[in-house]
């Protein structure tokens, strides 16, 4: 048993002697691909810790086993004379995170079209230099991803997670092939990223969280680095700001989007649904477009998402009326507007993605949003809402879409999620971890892990090869990532009816 998750696409075990990893090891890194910030630097400097760990030993040796990383220099997707690189997250960037890895007695060699798929290349190897004892068994992996978005989403607003959790947080998706991180960076209870043209959203809703305790947001600088480390990892960052509700911390901070003027208290509680904004406000489009403008100018990833959840005090029209402003202010700046499902009843611009979380609600409005071609990402609260309950006793999360244990969050097929959304249109897979319930670190992991492994292998791995292993062959993947996730101190649930090494 590999230690992979996510499973590979395809695997054949050799035969004869392993690659040693007691010896003289030589790493021939690409040619044109290791710049500073480029994902391959950074894989390749943890690979080097591993080996080292492992007990081999950097050499430049001629006759030492060798390690050769490169860019396919047949350029198979014509990379090379392309114009317009893919946009990331989309079926034309997932081709290259294809990667093929070798491992013989004295070569590993592992080639891709790009530097992305290299850097998930070298994430496997990684994973299988930690969980071997002295060589590494001979074998031909051909991998690429089932899904083109990959993601977790993290709520910062409820309760604030500083700078260095979340690039950690950033290590554990790459880690596990996950390439989008979204943040939900403003709520009810708080706004969590600093910007020029409303100083005030975060000067006075900066500090306030659930349950009243003093928290904090990312000011511009370590917006600026969490994007420099998720680059380095191939992780594509996509901020929230959700509107038309959950704002009451843009009401508080500018009482003016409020239909008296007055700027409310405070809220600390964590009831949804209760806040708005609408057109009707002059102040509304101005403060819509300031803010999407510039978080589109601080983001260099491709999407913006706008929310669009749980607005239950709004009227329908005043509803469709702001999420169509939304629509049109997010497409000035030129990125693509990501939504929650609610808002797939809107008329949303071409190229907008509709997020599904709620099976038990109405699911209409994203099979209509489907319908009229737009991409779904499926993020089904009783599967992979990262903040339920584990089981009823547990004490850290809610419980509103079930308990969802590590198998219930494994054992699905986004495909057949739901028979009436055509399955080419669904983009990816999404976990999200709300925070109404978690206030440290220790607790954010606690809910992660184990179920971010299972989430890797819904969106990475075919289908096929995840029923061929079954549900016991990915529990004893899962239970290799133990050890490693002690080392980082990176707390973890053991479920049952894993043999947690
Ligand atoms: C629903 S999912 C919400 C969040 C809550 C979450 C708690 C979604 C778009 N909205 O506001 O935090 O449930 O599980």
């Amino acid at each position: 048993m590999l230690p992979l998750v996510p499973a590979p696409a395809h695997l054949e075990h050799g035969d004869g002697p392993g690659f040693p990893l007691t010896g003289p090891v030589r790493i021939l890194p690409p040619e044109a691909a290791v710049a500073d910030g480029d994902p391959v630097a950074a894989a390749l400097a943890e690979l080097t810790d591993a080996l080292a760990a492992a007990g081999a030993s950097p050499s430049t040796a001629a006759d030492a086993p060798e390690i050769v990383v490169e860019v396919d220099p047949e350029d198979p997707l014509q990379l090379l004379t392309r114009d317009v690189p893919p946009v990331a997250l989309t079926s034309d960037a997932a081709a290259l995170e294809h990667y093929r890895l070798t491992v013989e007695a004295q070569r590993i060699h592992l080639l891709a079209p790009a530097p992305v798929g290299l850097a998930r290349g070298l994430t496997t190897l990684l994973q299988l230099v930690r969980g071997a004892t002295e060589s590494l068994p001979p074998l031909r992996i051909d991998d690429r991803p089932r899904y083109a978005w990959r993601g977790l989403s993290v709520d910062i607003a409820r309760h604030f997670f500083p700078l260095p959790v979340l690039k950690e947080i950033v290590d554990l998706c790459a880690l596990y092939k996950l390439n989008a991180l979204h943040l939900h960076l403003t709520d009810d209870q708080g706004w969590r990223l600093e910007l020029t043209s409303r100083p005030l959203l975060t000067e006075r809703s900066g500090l306030t969280e659930v349950g009243g305790g003093e928290s904090g947001y990312l000011t511009q600088a370590d917006w600026t680095d969490l994007l420099a480390h998720a680059t380095a990892r191939a992780v594509t960052v996509v901020p929230e700001v959700d509107v038309p509700g959950h704002t009451h911390a843009a009401l508080h901070a500018y009482g003016e989007l409020t239909p008296t003027g007055q700027a409310p208290e405070p809220y600390t509680g964590t009831d949804v649904g209760f806040s708005q904004i609408t057109v009707h406000e002059p102040a509304t489009r101005p403060f819509l477009s300031d803010v999407f403008g510039e978080v589109a100018r601080l983001t260099p990833g491709p999407y913006l998402h706008g929310g669009g959840d749980e607005a239950h005090v709004m009227t329908r029209e005043d509803y469709l009326d702001v999420v169509a402003e939304l629509g049109r202010v997010v497409e000035r700046t030129g990125k693509m507007l990501v939504v929650w499902q609610e808002a797939g009843v809107a008329d949303l611009p071409a190229g907008a993605l509709v997020q599904l979380w709620a099976s038990g609600h109405d699911m209409s409005p994203v099979l209509d949003a489907a319908r009229r071609g737009h991409d779904v990402i499926l993020s089904p609260g009783d599967r992979i809402y990262l903040d339920m309950k584990y089981t009823p006793e547990f004490p850290l999360g809610l419980d509103w879409a079930g308990h969802v244990d590590l198998e219930q969050s494994w054992a699905w097929d986004p495909d057949h999620y739901s028979d009436d959304l055509d399955p080419a249109r669904i983009r990816g897979v999404e976990a999200a971890l709300w925070t109404e319930t978690l206030t440290t670190r220790e607790e954010l992991f606690t809910m992660l892990l184990p179920r971010l492994g299972a989430v890797a292998d819904v969106a990475w791995s075919p289908q096929s090869v995840r029923s061929d292993g079954g549900y016991a062959g990915f529990t004893g993947r899962m239970a290799a990532q133990a050890p490693l996730w002690r080392s980082r101190e990176w707390a973890f649930h053991p479920s049952d009816g894993v043999a947690w090494l």
